[in-house]
């Protein structure tokens, strides 16, 4: 008797754990959803704040916005990786799904999931890799990671709409076995969880001694605060006497160390450094409010002003102050920093500290304001 070959089994059927399965998926992707759309909110944020465009009004307070909107950013988008990862796991028997494609209605869904997925994984990777102080892809981190968040938008949101329904009826009928999903569920959920906890000590104070995974944290850094660039980095050396902060506008002034620290009242001001890359921590800052010597050089109220510094070159030589954040009281030229003359790592002589500002704006080694 001539055995007939068993029948081949499709691919995608044979996979029969119930973890592949359309509820785990469901959950999965409302997670996944809610965090990537919180990721894009805060992530414009950040970008419309450092790059305005002309009708944009930021108000200076309240004095800690940027840093939370930075850490729920930067520590949510890392609590997203296992649950991307357990998505993908979760759903990719459907990659092998034979035949691949059954209608050009079918193969634009799935160039559309595949655009959905590239993109994840490449603002997840990129994003980690940025934080990391890691670059080792050609592309410009900023711009490439800015782009590609519409694309993921964009491909989410069609996604959502085809999903929706079927996502609705699966979270709203009763599933036979639970068991397996739920713990599989909760496992993701403690790695998501897991992450967080060891990263939010990062921007969240309270728990820096847990931050085993950050790579700055509050409190570790000269005068308690981290660094981002140092001044060797900056390639900045000491300045002596001889230096002077010039500052150019209806009225040309020029200010020597001594100068700022007798001509104008001194003040304290309790300020955030938040830095893009997630990380922020806060320090008591003294020197003389922009506000003070801008008027002295007779800077119209809704003057803009550039901070110009000593660095020859480099992204961040240079920042902006729009007028809501110069009128601020608590807007400093800062002179000390937790109780002692600046360190020259936080831009000794004098650097801009500014309530509610990203940290790539907090410009170090000041020598020029420009009044426009
Ligand atoms: N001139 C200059 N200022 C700078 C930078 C820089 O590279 N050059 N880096 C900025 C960034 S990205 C951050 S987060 C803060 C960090 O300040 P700190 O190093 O004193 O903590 O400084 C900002 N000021
Ligand atoms: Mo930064």
């Amino acid at each position: 008797m001539v055995r007939r070959p068993e029948p081949l089994t499709p691919p995608a059927e044979r996979f029969t754990s119930p973890l592949h399965d359309e509820r785990v998926a469901a959950w999965l992707g409302m997670a996944l959803g809610l965090s990537f759309g919180t990721a894009f909110a805060t992530g414009l944020f950040s970008h419309f704040m450092q790059h305005p465009p002309d009708w944009m009004y930021w108000p200076s307070r309240p004095v800690n916005l940027y840093r939370v909107t930075q850490g729920l950013h930067v520590i949510g988008g890392l609590a997203t990786i296992p649950l991307l990862l357990a998505k993908l796991w979760t759903v990719y028997p459907k990659l092998l799904q034979w035949p691949p494609v059954r209608s050009v209605g079918h193969a634009i869904e799935r160039a559309l999931i595949l655009l959905l997925v590239g993109a994840s994984l490449f603002q997840l990777a990129t994003g980690l890799f940025n934080i990391a102080y890691w670059y080792p892809f050609p592309f410009f981190f900023p711009t490439a990671h800015y782009w590609t968040a519409y694309i993921l938008m964009g491909a989410l949101v069609i996604h959502v709409a085809n999903e929706w329904a079927k996502v609705r009826r699966t979270v709203m009928t009763r599933p036979e076995d639970t068991i397996g999903r739920r713990r599989f569920l909760l496992t993701v959920a403690a790695a998501g969880g897991a992450v967080t906890v060891t990263t939010v000590g990062e921007t969240f104070t309270p728990l820096a001694d847990l931050a085993v995974l950050a790579p700055r944290r509050p409190g570790v850094g000269p005068q308690a605060l981290p660094v981002n660039k140092t001044a060797q980095a900056a390639g900045i050396a000491r300045v002596g006497p001889s230096w002077r902060l010039q500052v150019q506008g209806p009225v040309d002034l020029t200010f020597s160390l001594q100068d700022l620290h007798t001509r104008f009242p001194a003040h304290t001001a309790r300020l955030p450094i938040a830095c893009v890359e997630g990380w922020s921590a806060s320090g008591t800052w003294e020197g003389v409010r922009l506000r003070d010597i801008l008027r002295t050089a007779g800077a119209p109220e809704d003057a803009r002003v550039r901070i110009e510094s000593m660095e020859r070159g480099g992204l961040y030589r240079t920042s902006w102050v729009d007028p809501p954040h110069w009128h601020d009281p608590l807007t400093l030229l800062a002179l000390r920093l937790n109780g002692s003359p600046l360190d020259l790592d936080h831009g000794h002589p004098c650097r801009l500290i500014a309530p509610n500002r990203p940290g790539v704006q907090q410009t170090k080694w000041v020598h020029r304001l420009v009044i426009t």
